[in-house]
């Protein structure tokens, strides 16, 4: 990398930062936890900045016990000489002046992160505190902000310096290190997720070849997982092994390919599975694109192309055949898309899509010329045979769904005949307010049946385990008796076919028993949901319900509990003398006090379930729903629960209690 001199001078000013405080939203999108960890993310992008462009090796960031946060990076440490025109040191600039940063000018680093790229003067804005250690030339600097009150106006004014750039003394240490506290008076919640702050961390060292990331959760007493480090040398390659963790795969190798036109560098890592489902993550400058954008059609173009040249050429495609679709080069495929693009532009609702069109060429010239060399090569011949073999499998395959799927919306176009004495709908007209519980068990559907509200919602219950759908061809899952009529009672088709316009119910409602069995139905339905109604998923319609495990009465008392801590809370509220009762499943329950503890929406707890991070999701139900036992069983061990709190959804009372919507 080039050894350019830089100065404090380089960082160009644009203007001040009053407005951050006034308006957080407009920065970090947010102030939930979600914008907590974009404060973090910011701090981390820099220093990773730092390192991918080839000034540090070694990125560490710490969660501390007083609730602050701290990013170490072994660079070339901040500048601390005096800016030319403000007057005042390097790293002053950048943690006061709002827009200061070399990332507006391009030319210290070629690529950094594109969305969270707000600034650290953000960051410092938003905390109580904030100190920078800066180790230079053999010389440690310190200089620290924090909140003050103007003692004549009284306003908060936050990010002031406490006092001017100190000399602390010498040093044998390179780099940077950022510590902050974030403002508990703007934040909903200041706690750091061990669990997210983890996963971005391991996201980014499988990203970043090579760069060693250490995390450290001092709130942590386990001293197993106090400390992780992040270091992979196989870079994506590592990150496809790790995503087909419990599936098998096709052939052993992992196709890499790497290149570079004008200013867009594309990597790519795949591996085929012998499974059905298409695994895509893309990233533009490190972060996710969920929604795809140019860079993956320029992929996909590319990629489909070659195969397709390859069949025909190799006789497996003969004359009279027509192309295979790219979705059939796609089954089983397990990939990570990285590009590196200056000036990303981020569209869609989510920011997930990339809109540069410049990048659909650049990525498709680059992924040709890659593809085409790893199929010209004489020792991937088999390999290439595999996929383009497995590729005509999967056309025939979607040909015999097409008809299913077809069939099947003939048969909803019939008043769905084959719902008759399994479905009981409600009579609400307006779909956003209607229900629909998906219910284990016949028993506790005829129990679902009698005591809901059959205004607006609706039961389906269950027969014994569905189809576990991980393992099943799209077409298998279509003719499955459980699955079509859930099918035709949601109204949306399903997969290419699926439409959220025609959907029948706001909110979908898994309702299964608190055990084993329960859960496995559950992450079965989910899965189904994850891999042909994604955006049943996305767009929030998805919800678990949450039956009590106890009941504790005292003549006409009576409290539900969810979970052991609560029910330690209830036996406390109600004194002496009381009754337990332990549900060990939702058939236990008569009509009356399913609705009330599960059903009735001013009582009920439900959760509702979002695909935070596809990779993770993705992963996870191939772990649990996939054909090998002993990764499931160690994530299950590991994980016992995977029901965030940022999820539930209050009962309608508590939420007026607590001032919501
Ligand atoms: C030299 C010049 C500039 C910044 C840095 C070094 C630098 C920034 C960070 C952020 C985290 N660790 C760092 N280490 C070094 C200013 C010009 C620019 O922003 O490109």
């Amino acid at each position: 990398m080039a050894s350019q001199s830089y100065t404090a001078g380089n960082i160009q000013v644009l203007e001040g930062l009053e407005a951050v405080r006034m308006r957080p939203g407009m920065y970090i999108g947010t102030t939930s936890s979600r914008g907590l960890h974009h404060l973090l993310w910011e701090i981390v992008d820099n220093a990773i900045d730092e390192a991918s462009n080839g000034f540090a090796s070694e990125v560490s960031v710490t969660l501390h016990r007083d609730g602050s946060a701290s990013v170490f990076d072994n660079g070339r440490g901040m500048p601390v000489d005096t800016h030319p025109t403000l007057g005042i040191p390097g790293v002053e600039v950048i943690f006061t002046v709002l827009h200061a940063g070399g990332k507006f000018n391009n030319e210290n680093y070629a690529y950094s992160g594109g969305l969270h790229g707000v600034g650290a003067s953000v960051v410092n804005a938003l905390s109580r505190w904030l100190t920078v250690d800066v180790f230079l030339n053999w010389t440690h600097y310190r200089m620290s902000f924090s909140s003050q009150t103007d003692p004549v106006t009284q306003k908060i004014e936050a990010g002031k310096p406490d006092g001017p750039l100190q000399t602390l003394g010498n040093t044998r240490k390179r780099g940077t290190l950022v510590r902050f506290l974030p403002d508990d008076t703007i934040f909903e919640d200041v706690r750091f997720q061990t669990e997210t702050v983890s996963r971005r961390l391991q996201e980014l060292a499988y990203l970043n070849r090579g760069i060693k990331i250490t995390f450290t959760d001092e709130r942590l007493s386990d001293p197993e997982s106090r400390v992780r480090v992040f270091q992979f040398d196989g870079g994506i390659q590592d990150y496809v092994t790790y995503l087909n963790t419990g599936k098998t795969p096709l052939r052993e190798d992992i196709i890499y390919l790497e290149g570079q036109k004008d200013d867009i560098i594309c990597k790519a890592a795949v591996q085929y599975t012998d499974g059905y489902t298409e695994s895509l993550f893309s990233y533009v400058n490190n972060i996710n694109t969920p929604e795809g954008g140019s860079h993956e059609t320029g992929f996909k173009a590319a990629f489909t192309k070659c195969l397709n040249d390859y069949a025909r050429k190799n006789g497996l495609l003969k004359e009279k055949d027509s192309n295979l679709a790219g979705e059939d080069f796609r089954e089983g495929l397990t990939c990570v898309l990285t590009t590196m693009v200056k000036n990303p532009q981020f569209e869609g609702q989510t920011k997930g899509r990339l809109g540069n069109s410049e990048v659909r060429p650049a990525v498709e010239a680059i992924i040709s010329q890659q593809m085409t060399d790893w199929l010209d090569n004489l020792k991937n011949q088999d390999s290439a045979t595999a996929i383009v073999t497995k590729a005509i499998r999967a056309a025939q395959a979607r040909e015999a769904a097409r008809k299913t799927r077809d069939n099947i919306r003939k048969a909803s176009a019939l008043e769905a005949a084959p719902l008759v004495g399994k479905l009981a709908s409600c009579t609400g007209r307006k779909w956003e307010d209607n229900e629909l519980f998906i219910v284990e068990g016949d028993s506790a559907g005829g129990s679902a049946k009698q005591g809901r509200d059959r205004r607006f919602q609706a039961i389906l219950p269950l027969r014994g385990k569905p189809l576990n759908v991980e393992k099943k061809h799209l077409d298998q899952v279509l003719s499955n008796e459980e699955f079509r009529s859930l099918i035709t009672a949601l109204g949306t088709g399903i997969d290419e076919g699926f439409t959220l316009n025609n959907l029948k119910y706001g909110k979908v409602i898994i309702l299964s028993d608190a055990d084993q069995d329960g859960a496995h139905i559950r992450a079965i339905l989910l899965t189904f949901f994850f891999r042909y109604m994604k955006d049943l998923i996305n767009q929030g319609h998805v919800y678990i319900g949450m039956p009590p495990l106890y009941k504790v009465q005292k003549g006409q008392k009576v409290i539900y509990a969810y979970d052991d801590k609560e029910l330690g809370k209830a036996t406390k509220a109600i004194g002496k003398g009381y009754t337990l009762q332990r549900y060990k499943g939702l058939g236990e329950m008569n009509p009356e006090q399913l609705w009330e503890t599960t059903m009735d929406p001013s009582q009920r707890k439900l959760m509702r379930v979002s695909i935070e991070d596809a990779a993770l999701v993705d992963r996870l139900t191939t772990i649990l729903m996939g054909d090998k036992v002993e990764p499931r069983r160690d994530y299950i061990t590991e994980h016992a629960d995977f029901n965030k709190p940022d999820n539930f959804e209050l009962p309608d009372a508590q939420r007026a209690a607590e001032g919501g919507v």
